[in-house]
């Protein structure tokens, strides 16, 4: 598949002529890159607004920690939190993901005018997930997951790491096909740091082709993640916290969006929205010299016109 068909187009969304840029709102006490930071609507609607000023193209408003070995808030306080977020977001004119494993919730947050629901168990947390969003014709992300996790990454076993995910999250997308959710409606994600390590964040992001290869839209979630403090780690192996690893992570925004990522879900926005502009300027330089190699015209950057 190449790149350009492999970032696609999501119905029911707007469309980006580049990899879209989704902006992290977690009105959370406890979520481990910015928890606590945005926990009442106000503080929280005032940053969604501002990660759309500095470029974001979604906003992906959640209301549970999903770090591993979390405890799960019970419903009426995931409503409570995520409910007025998306509405007022929503009345803004933004585009708003929902970011929730329960049917009700995302039920409740399209009702609000959500536009995707961000299912980091894709579909398998709630028995009821697939029926609502089948039937309000959102479209859904499908993430790698196994499971809840207790007591640190134990399913996080593999043989080979990209064939099981690529496998697993094939599954995952038949069984949302299967309920009804319309093919051109579905995100796939490899889900970093879901039962997975540093070295199998790693090559996972070193084979995005392989996800690519499943015909779907591909969202890459590296924001922060532990696999980047284990990169920048210093000699004495202290990683970065999590909030100093942003430049880290617009780099890695630019590698997806270059590997042909629909979209790259990030806390700081400013970065990683550059960064997705360069990839897309590289990608238009190239299909320029390519049409001219066609039409058998001068190539620009041969040399001919100097260094500078
Ligand atoms: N990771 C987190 C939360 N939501 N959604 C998707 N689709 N993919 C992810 O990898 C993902 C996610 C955890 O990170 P956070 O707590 O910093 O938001």
């Amino acid at each position: 598949m190449s790149k350009q068909s492999g970032r696609g187009r999501v119905a029911g969304l707007p469309e980006w002529d580049r990899c879209a840029v989704m902006g992290v709102v977690n009105v959370t006490p406890d979520s481990f890159s910015d928890g606590g930071r945005f926990f009442d609507t106000t503080a929280a609607v005032k940053h969604g607004l501002e990660l759309v000023t500095e470029g974001a193209d979604l906003v992906d408003v959640g209301g549970e920690s999903t770090r591993p070995g979390a405890t799960r808030v019970d419903e009426a306080e995931e409503l409570k939190r995520v409910i007025p977020v998306v509405r007022d977001l929503s009345s803004e004119g933004v585009t708003v993901s929902v970011d929730t494993m329960r049917a009700c919730v995302a039920e409740r947050a399209l009702a609000a005018g959500a536009a995707l629901v961000n299912d980091v168990s894709g579909g398998l947390a709630d028995p009821a997930m697939i029926q609502v969003v089948a039937a309000s014709e959102a479209p859904f992300v499908v993430m790698h997951w196994r499971g809840f996790l207790q007591g640190g990454n134990v399913k996080g076993v593999y043989d080979d790491v990209v064939t099981e995910v690529v496998d697993e999250l094939h599954a995952r997308v038949e069984a949302v096909l299967d309920g009804g959710i319309a093919p051109d409606r579905v995100v796939v994600d490899p889900g970093l740091g879901f039962s997975k390590d540093a070295e199998h964040d790693l090559t996972l992001l070193a084979h995005l082709d392989r996800l690519l290869g499943l015909g779907h839209p591909l969202l890459v979630a590296a924001s922060r993640k532990r696999f980047l403090g284990r990169v920048l780690a210093g000699p004495e192996g202290a990683p970065p916290p999590a909030r100093e690893r942003d430049a880290a992570t617009a780099a890695v925004s630019a590698l997806a969006a270059h590997a042909g990522a629909w979209a790259v879900r990030v806390h700081e926005v400013r970065a990683t929205a550059d960064a997705v502009r360069v990839a897309r300027a590289v990608e238009g330089a190239r299909a320029e010299k390519e049409t001219r190699v066609a039409a058998g015209a001068p190539v620009a950057g041969n040399g001919a016109e100097g260094a500078r």
